[in-house]
């Protein structure tokens, strides 16, 4: 079945190729037709093919170990993990209709997981008004609500339509899109409409939108799963000082309950620019909402949405935004343009004790539903160094996370700490 999905895959590929080249020639033709300059107007105009026809690289190395997450480490449960990605983009334009295309190739050792997938495949029709129409991955804002999934290595993917309005400041997006998922098989088709809407001046950013999700027999009784989100966003850079906001409300059905859910996200940086390594100090405080009460009909758990992303919520992983509560503080240094190290610190706390702790896919990992083992889940501290120059962009990391009371009493009394390493490598040319 897979290797059916990567032969269409491929299709579509030489297709599109084929695509590119017939538009290529067609637009010499009428360069020909309309130039009788002869060889120096072939010349120019196999220049401006070449000017107009972009490949782009990246290629990405990413070594994963993770040990304890159960936090018994009377149980082995430690991972290694190599993980390869590789990416072609293809740009062309030909006049006012661009064309954009995504290949991508996964693999993990030592995982039999091998993938080819087309990422995306759109075009650009019109300016101020533009139509996006194809299989595309998008990203709003911070990526609280969509967001392109940077550090995973498949992406969302979208297929459908996503028209944009542009004046000055001001725009405003409509989407209507199917969700393509290539590695699940979804009970029915994920749909994803509404606005997003941005202004966008200097260095200040001010969002509202108002997006639903949708799916037939998506609810966990069969019933229909319609998530609906509204929310504002803000964000100023003012000379070393950045700050942010953003808050969101989803409603909705989920079968036979109702949803009723919120997240609050705030955060404050400062750097010392004048001072050598810029320092950098900030916080965050990130709140999403858990229920207290799975048999009354409503569900106050927070839904991920599209966000899913490693740099929210400690880079460990350990943790989805549902039912959670995390405070941060931060510290960050520029030792020279090319290196940064960072260090993050994270107190941990569940919404409401007696529901889950929510791992980053969403799915429960630990639970006292009667709440009787409180609400510290713990301590985490990612901290990383990253290099960046040219092609390459490099980063290591050190993660530990110190479980807190909510463990110690839900996991038998185990508290042993989670550690996590990466080494990741990307080439981008
Ligand atoms: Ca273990
Ligand atoms: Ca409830």
């Amino acid at each position: 079945m897979r290797h059916l999905a990567q032969f269409r895959v491929l299709g579509i590929v030489i297709i599109c190729l084929l695509c590119f080249g017939w538009a290529g020639a067609a637009e010499n033709q009428q360069d020909k037709n309309g130039n009788s300059n002869g060889k120096d107007g072939n010349a120019v105009a196999a220049k401006q093919e070449s000017n107009n026809f972009k490949v782009e690289f990246s290629i990405r190395n990413r070594l994963d170990s993770l040990v304890n997450r159960d936090f018994n480490s009377s149980i082995d449960d430690s991972y290694c993990y190599l993980r390869q990605r590789y990416c072609m983009f293809f740009n062309y334009k030909a006049g006012e209709v661009p064309l954009f295309s995504e290949v991508r190739f996964v693999r993990q050792f030592p995982e039999a997981f091998n993938s080819l997938e087309l990422q995306q495949l759109y075009m650009d029709i019109g300016k101020d008004f533009r139509f996006r129409i194809g299989r595309q991955m998008m990203m709003f804002g911070d990526g609280r609500v969509i967001s392109t999934r940077p550090l995973s290595d498949t992406g969302v993917v979208f297929d459908g339509l996503r028209m944009t309005a542009s004046e000055k400041y001001f725009s405003t997006e409509l989407l209507a899109l199917n969700r393509s998922q290539y590695h699940w098989q979804a009970p029915g088709q994920e749909r994803l409409y509404g606005f997003y809407s941005m202004w966008r001046k200097d260095k200040t950013e001010a969002d509202g939108y108002f997006l639903t999700k949708e799916m037939d027999h998506g609810a966990y009784d069969g019933g229909l799963r319609q998530i609906r989100a509204a929310g504002v966003r803000f964000k100023q850079e003012k000379k070393d000082v950045v700050y942010g906001f953003e808050g969101i409300h989803q409603f909705g059905v989920e079968g036979a309950r109702q949803r009723d859910a919120w997240a609050f996200v705030t955060y404050g940086n400062y750097t010392f620019n004048r001072t050598p390594w810029k320092p950098t100090v900030g916080f965050n405080f990130d709140y999403f909402s858990g229920d207290s009460n799975p048999n009354d009909g409503v569900m106050h758990t927070f839904d991920d949405f599209y966000q899913r992303n490693q740099n929210f919520l400690g880079n460990i992983g350990l943790i989805g935004p549902k039912n959670v509560k995390d405070f941060g503080i931060l510290a960050t240094v520029q030792p020279h343009p090319d290196w940064f190290a960072s260090a993050n610190y994270h107190f941990f706390t569940l919404d409401k004790p007696q529901d889950a702790w929510y791992g980053i896919s969403g799915r429960p990992i630990f639970w006292d539903p009667k709440g009787r083992s409180g609400i510290d889940m713990g301590r985490e501290l990612d901290t990383y160094i990253r290099y960046k120059k040219k092609i390459w962009d490099i980063y290591v990391g050190y993660c530990v996370m110190n479980p807190g009371e909510f463990i110690k009493n839900s996991n038998k009394g185990r508290t042993d700490p989670a550690q996590y390493f990466y080494f990741q490598v990307e080439n981008k040319f």
